[in-house]
């Protein structure tokens, strides 16, 4: 397949493209009148492969942002299930750990409880599209991902909240045998996260099925997590298994950790400083030598579709 590298762009398989080229393919195709969305992204059969090839959202197209290549996405990641070293995710991920079937489970104080496999709400949901948007890890490193999925909303509407939900609260799988940092009882297993109702309800938090167009890795979270592209990176949980409409606010896994660094809010906001060190820049992973530290936007660039969520909100104390 590497022969016909220099013809990216007609290629039916986005997974053997280098993804330099996928800029320029989206060009290709928009130049052609295709729409960059129509990726022809032929995915490999596995958990959440419906759906592909997603057409991308052009209100969330990324004009002014370059893409981190697939190799560092895939291979640069946190997942402590795992293991603390970033390197070794990717690896430690692909070694017995079952991504398919999947099952996840909707519950809480909803009207239409469901426990279904992935695949099964993927269709409920009608349909996935590509959205690039900005991630910013609270460790002050980023990328740009062009993620596949669905906005977190269409669970909503099918769960039918009652009046007393006011947050959400997403678990991930417990599966020490398969996941070997869950073995360490260094985190109050299994990993948690929590959104206010209203922040789950904006357009911009998504349900990610899939990267670059193809079904989402088992390093970044496979079948299913969650993309809250405003908040510090550690709010996008991985893999969830479980998906609760509560009426308490819930201890999210870093809180519980450290709360004194840690909150529930987690925006990204360069004028509050991480205990230990400035949030006011961040690295940008696969960026050349001299350009590799670029200024943090407050809400991480989405201040204009976020900020209405916490007028009145004292952000230095609700971090
Ligand atoms: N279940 C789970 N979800 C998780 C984490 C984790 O350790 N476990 N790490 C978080 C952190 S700190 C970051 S920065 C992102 C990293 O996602 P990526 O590896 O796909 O880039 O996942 C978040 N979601
Ligand atoms: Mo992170």
């Amino acid at each position: 397949m590497n022969i016909i590298k220099s013809r990216a762009w007609e290629l039916p398989e986005s997974a053997v493209t280098p993804e330099s080229d996928f800029i320029n393919r989206r060009r290709f195709l928009k130049a052609v009148g295709m729409g960059s969305g129509a990726l022809l992204g032929n995915s490999i059969a596995n958990g959440a492969s419906w759906g592909f090839p997603s057409r991308l959202n052009e209100n969330y197209k990324g004009e002014d942002l370059k893409p981190t290549d697939y190799d560092l996405i895939k291979g640069y990641n946190n997942f402590y299930e795992f293991t603390t070293d970033k390197g070794d995710v990717q690896k430690l991920a692909n070694q017995g750990w079952e991504t398919e079937p999947w099952e996840i489970e909707i519950k809480g104080l909803v009207e239409n409880p469901m426990k279904l496999e992935v695949t099964d709400l993927l269709k409920k949901t009608d349909g996935i599209e590509q959205r690039i948007y900005r991630f910013r890890c609270v460790e002050a490193w980023s990328m740009v991902i062009p993620w596949d999925g669905f906005p977190l909303k269409k669970i909503i509407d099918l769960a039918q909240p009652k009046s007393d939900a006011k947050y959400i609260k997403f678990t991930t799988f417990y599966d020490p045998k398969n996941a070997p940092g869950q073995r360490r009882r260094t985190i109050d297993w299994p990993y948690v996260e929590g959104l206010t109702l209203e922040e789950a309800s904006n357009d911009l938090a998504f349900m990610a099925t899939g990267i670059y167009g193809k079904p989402i890795l088992n390093q970044n979270g496979a079948p299913i997590r969650l993309v809250v592209p405003w908040k510090y990176g550690f709010k996008s949980i991985k893999s969830i298994v479980k998906i609760e409409f509560v009426k308490k606010q819930p201890l999210n896994t870093w809180q519980d950790l450290q709360p004194s660094e840690y909150g529930f809010y987690a925006n990204v906001n360069p004028k509050v400083d991480h205990p230990r060190w400035s949030q006011a820049s961040e690295r940008v992973i696969g960026a050349g030598f001299f350009s590799s530290r670029q200024p943090t936007l407050m809400f991480n660039g989405y201040e204009e579709q976020v900020s209405y969520l916490y007028e009145g909100l004292d952000l230095r104390k609700n971090y």
